[in-house]
């Protein structure tokens, strides 16, 4: 009972779970590929042997042997193709965002609530990576005491064409709006941004959550840093804090200095994340179950980026409404 996978979206995420789920995943099989280009789905496809291509992203989850979706696209289209794998009853693995604000991530809330079962798993995956857990286990267990702050930091090189100001929230601050989320098993209540010096520059920026568990966090948010893939979490706690992200794996030390490499892009960051994720979703698929960050988590998400990005514009302290926990994510 190997799980018949279509892809929809064959972009750089897209192409990247393909390989995966061909290569590395057991008890997987990429069905069918989607992209609105064509020519690109049809490349993709070809890669694996059987795999049909389509267009319209509809046709791939009716092609034949489709058991599963995983959603690849760019957000804004994430909800109809959600609604209609949840009407074909199809357990999704849908990339971040679920989807791109609040209403819309309500309606698929609301779509899923209706058929009575959690199907779609939000592609969060730094819950997924072997330091994140460390460090979430190590707060789990209790024995540094309650975490008061986080401290994280996170920086890109540089950011994909036609990156905006409002994406440093939406598309890259949104992994640590999950992970401070998942770390504190709180949810964030207000969103302030700050940012250094009098205009022109735009970065990098401070981002400050406030929790209902009483916890205060900063992010400094840098997508232009040129020289290396930060990702970094401290947690200070009652009685002692703990670290994640230095990426001191090995340190040289030659002609009376020492030094490291900066890894440069998420992908080397994270392989091991991703693969991880992918595996647990699949297994989680077969069994029909869904055990990573949910529809709740993908609209929590949802709620203080938007609360983050009218922050950023207005300088102000934007508190997070959400609504009531339904029973299904409880
Ligand atoms: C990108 O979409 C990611 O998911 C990366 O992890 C993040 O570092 C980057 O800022 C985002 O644009």
């Amino acid at each position: 009972d190997v799980l018949g996978v279509a892809v929809i979206g064959a972009g750089r995420m897209g192409a990247d779970h393909v390989r995966r789920l061909h290569r590395t995943i057991r008890g997987a099989r990429v069905a069918a590929v989607a992209d609105v280009d064509a020519e690109r789905a049809k490349r993709l496809a070809d890669t694996v042997p059987g795999c049909a291509a389509h267009s319209d992203p509809e046709a791939a989850l009716s092609s034949a042997g489709v058991d599963a979706v995983l959603i690849a696209s760019p957000g804004p289209v994430h909800e109809e193709q959600i609604l209609a794998a949840l009407e074909r009853g199809l357990p999704v693995l849908c990339e971040k965002p679920l989807t791109p604000d609040t209403a819309s991530a309500l309606r698929v809330l609301r779509a899923e609530s209706a058929l009575g079962r959690r199907r779609v798993q939000v592609g969060f995956m730094r819950r997924y990576d072997a330091e994140f857990r460390r460090l979430k286990r190590l707060l789990d267990e209790g024995e540094l005491g309650r975490p008061r702050l986080l401290h994280c930091r996170h920086r890109n090189v540089t950011p994909a064409p036609g990156f905006t100001e409002a994406m440093m929230i939406t598309d890259s601050v949104a992994h640590e709006v999950d992970t401070v989320r998942w770390l504190l098993r709180q949810e964030i209540t207000a969103v302030t941004v700050l940012r250094p010096g009098t205009g022109g520059v735009d970065e990098p920026q401070l981002v400050l959550f406030e929790t209902d568990g009483g916890a205060v966090v900063d992010v400094e948010i840098f997508v232009n840093c040129g020289f290396g893939y930060q990702v970094q979490c401290e947690a200070v706690c009652a009685t002692g804090s703990a670290r994640i992200g230095d990426g001191h794996a090995m340190v040289t030390h030659s002609a009376g200095r020492w030094g490291g490499e900066i890894v440069q892009d998420w992908s080397a960051r994270f392989e091991d994340a991703y693969d991880r994720e992918v595996r647990e979703w699949v297994e989680a698929a077969r069994r029909d179950e869904v055990t990573g960050p949910d529809v709740w988590d993908g609209y929590a998400a949802a709620a203080v980026c938007e609360a983050g990005v009218r922050a950023q514009a207005t300088g102000e302290r934007v508190p997070v409404p959400l609504i009531g926990r339904p029973e299904l994510y409880g």
